[in-house]
């Protein structure tokens, strides 16, 4: 009696034990780095080079470099600007495509050292560095493969200058968040007096693979962007959005006609949608200037918050993040557009996401794994908790009692991304007289899904359906918001 007793309980134990084990992750699966990332959301890219001064786009290489010389550089005030805006991260341009260093570098003359900013004494990249740390957001460096001004630039010769730029960056600045490498590739420049047209190889020229082994090796925490990754993708445009079903995994393939994928040669058709079961995680970095260009230029106006708001549900919101361009003027300060407009989005963005209208919703899940995997840590706040379905349970619904009526225009769905996106295809719908109404059809979720209505709806009673996975569900976080005005 008593040996059948126990192992009727040692069944039972087991059962319950073998439901509670964490699902299988799937499919390619994001880094420490890479989730650090994502948790950052949006940063800033800062360009700010002689060719401010030029008023260009693109410096030539050939600005003395006593053109260099911001009447009133105020490190704080551009930090506090972006911090203002909900920025988490700053990525400063240390080098552009003109060749000018702003920190001290020993690789060339062509650098901070020989403007009058600080009597020479100065070096930016740490006073951005240092500001941006006093005030909470994370660092990050793009140096330009190309250099329009280095006489070396086209030669065998140039890589080692490149590299050890890297490294000085790499040494000097602390801990990196990211490494930007955009994939411009040579073209016509001053190139130390010469003022041709030099053109490379970009499949071999800068030898990526050992090139980003010092990125690696110096700083691994700093996420490699560029337009096939290693870390982060470019997402194929400079809009600001990503595609509305959009994948956190890639793999980068060759061009028509080409053998290697490599930056400045990406498969870019597929990069703002990803590719479902792609090789590697490498979810999209939506890059856009705050206004028109890159560097500031004193006709154009900064987005308006409802612009910027727009691209954060575009980038943010479909599992991307959002890198925005922030263009000091020649004072070496954010015109007060720019920081009125990235306040005001700011606002907009903590003020509409505070609030949960289901905070305290009742959940009935069609599935559950078991109690470590409660489907109320949809409603923790912390994106480490989740709920998740039994291995054999690839479809799901949930119906959220509300329990009085909310009126809401954005819901929020965010997949436990440590085990992968696992997630193809949901459908939301709301209970409206007396019946279920589908509002919304979706398919990827990732990181984060924000969608939004385009008119508010009101109801107590909302269900999400998930009705394709090649695996057992996941979600980690759920929310409804209505946009304040
Ligand atoms: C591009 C560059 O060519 C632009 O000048 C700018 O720096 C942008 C962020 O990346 O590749």
């Amino acid at each position: 009696m008593i040996m059948r007793l126990l192992f009727i309980l040692s069944i039972f134990f087991s059962i319950n034990s073998f439901a509670q084990k964490p699902p299988q992750p799937y499919g390619a699966l994001p880094s420490k780095r890479q989730l650090a990332w994502h948790d950052i959301e949006i940063y800033g890219l800062i360009h700010f080079t002689p060719t401010t001064f030029e008023n260009k786009e693109w410096g030539f290489g050939d600005a003395d470099p006593k053109s260099f010389n911001p009447t009133d550089f105020n490190a704080d005030q551009i930090i506090k600007a972006a911090k203002a805006g909900g920025l988490k991260g700053i990525i400063l341009v240390a080098k552009h495509h003109d060749g000018f260093a702003l920190w001290p570098t020993k690789t060339t003359d062509y650098n901070i050292s020989k403007s009058p900013f600080r009597n020479g004494k100065g070096d930016l990249v740490k006073e951005i560095e240092q500001t941006a740390r006093k005030n909470g957001l994370k660092f990050g460096v793009y140096c330009s493969p190309w250099d329009r001004n280095n006489p070396k630039y086209g030669t065998s010769e140039y890589l080692a200058t490149y590299q050890a730029q890297l490294k000085e960056l790499y040494s000097n600045y602390c801990e990196l968040f990211m490494s930007w490498h955009d994939g411009a590739n040579g073209g016509d420049g001053y190139y130390g007096g010469a003022r041709e047209v030099r053109s490379i190889d970009n499949t071999t020229y800068y030898d990526w693979d050992n090139t980003w082994a010092i990125t690696r090796k110096m700083q691994p925490m700093a996420n490699i962007f560029s337009d096939i990754g290693l870390d982060i993708r470019w997402v194929g445009n400079e809009n600001g959005n990503a595609a509305e079903t959009s994948w956190e995994t890639f793999t980068p393939l060759p061009p028509e006609g080409k053998n290697v994928a490599v930056p400045g040669q990406a498969n870019y058709p597929q990069s703002p949608e990803g590719i479902r079961n792609g090789k590697f995680w490498m979810p999209a970095e939506c890059d856009v200037p705050l206004r028109n260009g890159w560097f500031y230029h004193p006709t154009e106006k900064p987005k308006t918050p409802e612009m910027l708001f727009d691209l954060y549900l575009k980038s943010v919101g479909r599992g991307a993040g959002l890198d925005l361009g922030l263009a000091p003027d020649t004072r070496g300060q954010l015109h007060e557009d720019d920081v009125a407009s990235l306040k005001a989005f700011g606002d907009l963005v903590k003020h509409t996401f505070a609030n949960n209208l289901a905070q305290d919703a009742h959940i009935v899940p069609t599935n559950t794994r078991g109690k470590n995997y409660n489907i109320v840590t949809l409603l923790d706040n912390n994106k480490d908790s989740y709920w998740a379905t039994m291995d054999q349970v690839h479809e799901a619904s949930l119906e959220v009692d509300l329990k009085s009526a909310k009126t809401f225009d954005i819901i929020s769905l965010q997949e436990y991304i440590p085990l992968g996106q696992r997630i193809e295809a949901y459908n939301v719908e709301i209970f409206e007289k007396n019946k279920w109404k589908k509002i919304y059809d979706g398919t990827s979720i990732g990181a984060k899904r924000l969608i939004k209505l385009d008119t508010p709806v009101t109801t107590s009673k909302i269900r999400i359906n998930i009705t394709k996975s090649p695996v057992c569900i996941t979600l980690s976080e759920f929310g409804i918001h209505k946009k304040t005005e």
